[in-house]
């Protein structure tokens, strides 16, 4: 335990892990009177250096100030004479000086993020800390992303979230290096963005009459939700705001399918003419906009065009997941039209439709996104796919030469549970630990040549179970966010459980708290299953030192892919001598864990070596699974 916290101390712990690290030798302090000089050529950056020393005089109480002089004591942000990458910085400091060198305030933000990082954890404080040693180890840092888009999407139709939590959540990202937030504002139960031109978009689609039950997902509640939805000038505040973080905000507007929310205002663009309210139970609808309707076209360019001026992403995300024919099937307008159009098939007219508001948005100067569905009958040129369901979509269209964001619901689908026992907070099903997340590679099974269509991955946060506003949302965003920002920002070789367990157990989750961050406990992985043989083999994990109290602790082992691990006689040793046993012989495969109970009747003395061993193999030799251990109590 000594041993791990000294570590820690002069250690820095950086999060996500950045490309290249030397620590050297010496301590750099801010004190009262630092100056910060900025490079008055790079555009963007007095603003960024100004709210670098806003932050760090509201923290330290300290006179901070900032100078267009070059420094040789204090901060000193220089612009790189070679040229770097948009996000690109190197940090070098000696007792002196802290030196950032980029060449755009991106590479700059990011550089001091980091320095934010190399100071004490009560930099994150909200009021003024005193009596604290505001030191920070010479290091020498270059970093750059792994990926250009590190997002966040956050379902606001579901459950609202008003500016200040979206404001606040914009904070906890950026410090993470996180760069899109994906607002998903439309669906089936509530339409969330104010369209002036069509206004009943918000007045009637905003507006749920009832919500389902919590705990309790098949009855309804009664309670009237909303009206709920942006105002065009709270969403351009939001966009600037954004700016100062380095956030793009990606906007989505769903269609053909998930739009109920439209049609309780507009029936008629509908296949049958309605009448529809917003949907007060979640899942998919049927009802879905009429790709044979002529007036559906203008309606949604008009849409889009108000959302491109509150926007400036350079990516519309369009939805298109989860339409179900049913009504097209049956629809005179939109069987005509495939005539007309001499389409094959109902998902070649979605591809038509989509295909319409690719080209729509190219001429306005930019690119559509849209959920994986959209490959199906043909993906539009120029068009980015979001892929959800699995990797395969994300495949797909690298394999066509279109950019892809990797979001699988296997990873990164944060509306699915985090524990393997009782969960304080209802999610939809599943499970995505911490170290599932951290495990993802959005490279897995992308061939090499087509990798670089992978643009980015992105942690998704739909709500229909976020009943508790931002404590549930936070609840369920940290601390996994804390481990896919390293999926995002760092490269694979750079990443390390142990390392970042370590660091985030040690240092980062001081930092999580200092912010107010309603973070969720988390279980620990302790090994990995893999390299496993047909003939059964004893493998022994050593436990982290904590586990010493007397209790009732779990051993759980899982895969996450479709194998097949055997384990049998799982023993704890502690110091060499068995404690506890249980000989019997299991099948863990998916949805079907072994868990393995053991009752810790004496205090382990912390000095002691505490190992679990167990015989394991399986006949796939791709077989993939994890080990936990965990109290029993732990929440
Ligand atoms: C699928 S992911 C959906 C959402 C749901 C989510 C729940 C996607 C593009 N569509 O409408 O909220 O599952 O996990």
């Amino acid at each position: 335990m000594f041993l791990l916290f000294s570590l820690a101390l002069c250690k820095p712990v950086i999060v996500p892990q950045p490309l290249s690290l030397t620590f050297l030798s010496g301590i750099w302090t801010l004190v009262d009177g630092t100056a910060i000089s900025y490079d008055k050529s790079v555009s963007g950056l007095k603003e960024v250096t100004q709210a670098c020393a806003d932050f760090l005089k509201a923290v330290t109480g300290y006179s901070i100030t900032v100078t267009e002089a070059s420094n040789v004591f204090g901060i000193a942000l220089k612009a790189s004479s070679t040229q770097f990458g948009d996000e690109e910085y190197q940090l070098i400091s000696d007792a002196n000086l802290v030196t950032i060198v980029a060449s755009t305030y991106k590479g700059f933000f990011y550089g001091i993020q980091t320095l934010y990082q190399l100071l004490p954890p009560e930099v994150y404080a909200n009021h003024t800390i005193t009596g604290i040693k505001w030191e920070a180890p010479c290091v020498n840092i270059h970093d750059k992303p792994k990926y250009q888009w590190r997002g966040l999407m956050i379902d606001c139709s579901r459950h609202f979230f008003d500016v200040d939590i979206l404001k606040r959540t914009m904070d906890q990202i950026a410090i993470h290096k996180l760069n899109v937030l994906h607002l998903h504002l439309t669906d089936d139960q509530g339409w969330r963005v104010e369209i002036k031109k069509y206004p009943l978009l918000t007045e009637l689609g905003s507006v749920r009459d009832s919500s389902p039950k919590p705990w309790n997902r098949n009855q309804k509640d009664g309670i009237q939700y909303g009206p709920f939805y942006y105002t065009q000038d709270q969403l351009k505040e939001l966009v600037r705001y954004a700016k100062t973080k380095c956030i793009t905000i990606v906007p989505e507007i769903e269609m053909p399918g998930h739009s109920v929310g439209v049609l309780a205002g507009y029936p008629d663009f509908s296949c049958t003419g309605g009448s529809f309210k917003v949907h007060d139970m979640w899942g998919v609808q049927k009802d879905i906009l009429c790709a044979g309707n002529p007036d559906v076209f203008p309606f949604l360019e008009d849409v889009l065009d108000e959302v491109m001026e509150i926007f400036d992403s350079p990516f519309i995300h369009t939805g298109g997941d989860e339409a179900p024919k049913d009504r097209w099937k049956k629809c005179e307008k939109c069987n005509k039209k495939m005539k007309d159009e001499g389409l094959k098939s109902y998902d070649e007219l979605q591809a038509w439709f989509i295909l319409h508001f690719a080209k729509y948005l190219e001429s306005k100067g930019r690119n559509l996104i849209g959920w994986d569905e959209i490959l199906e009958g043909g993906l539009p040129e120029g068009a980015a796919v979001m892929s959800w369901r699995g990797i395969s979509g994300g495949q797909a269209a690298a394999a066509a030469g279109h950019n892809a964001v990797m979001c699988p619901t296997s990873h990164l689908y944060f509306d699915y549970a985090q524990h393997y026992k009782a969960e304080i907070y209802e999610y939809i099903c599943c499970i995505n630990t911490f170290s599932t997340v951290y495990a993802y590679n959005p490279l897995n099974k992308i061939p090499e040549e087509q990798q670089k269509y992978i643009i980015g991955t992105q942690e998704c946060m739909w709500t229909e179970y976020v009943w508790g506003g931002e404590d549930d949302l936070q609840y369920k965003l940290f601390p996994r966010t804390c481990a896919f920002c390293e999926v995002a920002w760092s490269e694979p070789e750079n990443k390390d459980w142990m390392r970042f367990i370590d660091g985030f157990t040690s240092v980062h989750k001081k930092r999580l708290d200092q912010l107010n961050i309603h973070c969720a406990p988390f279980t620990n992985s302790i090994a990995t299953l893999e390299s496993l043989n047909e003939k059964p083999e004893k493998r022994v994990w050593k436990l982290p030192n904590e586990i010493s109290m007397p209790g009732t602790y779990y051993a759980l082992f899982n895969v996450n892919t479709h194998c097949q691990i055997n384990v049998k006689d799982v023993q704890l040793l502690v110091d060499g001598k068995l404690i506890s046993q249980d000989n019997n012989e299991a099948i863990v495969k998916k949805h079907n864990n072994l868990i393995v109970k053991f009752d810790i009747k004496e205090p382990i003395p912390s000095t002691s070596t505490i190992e679990i061993s167990s015989y394991v193999s399986s006949s796939d030799e791709y077989a993939h699974g994890e080990v936990y251990f965990y109290f029993a109590d732990e929440q």
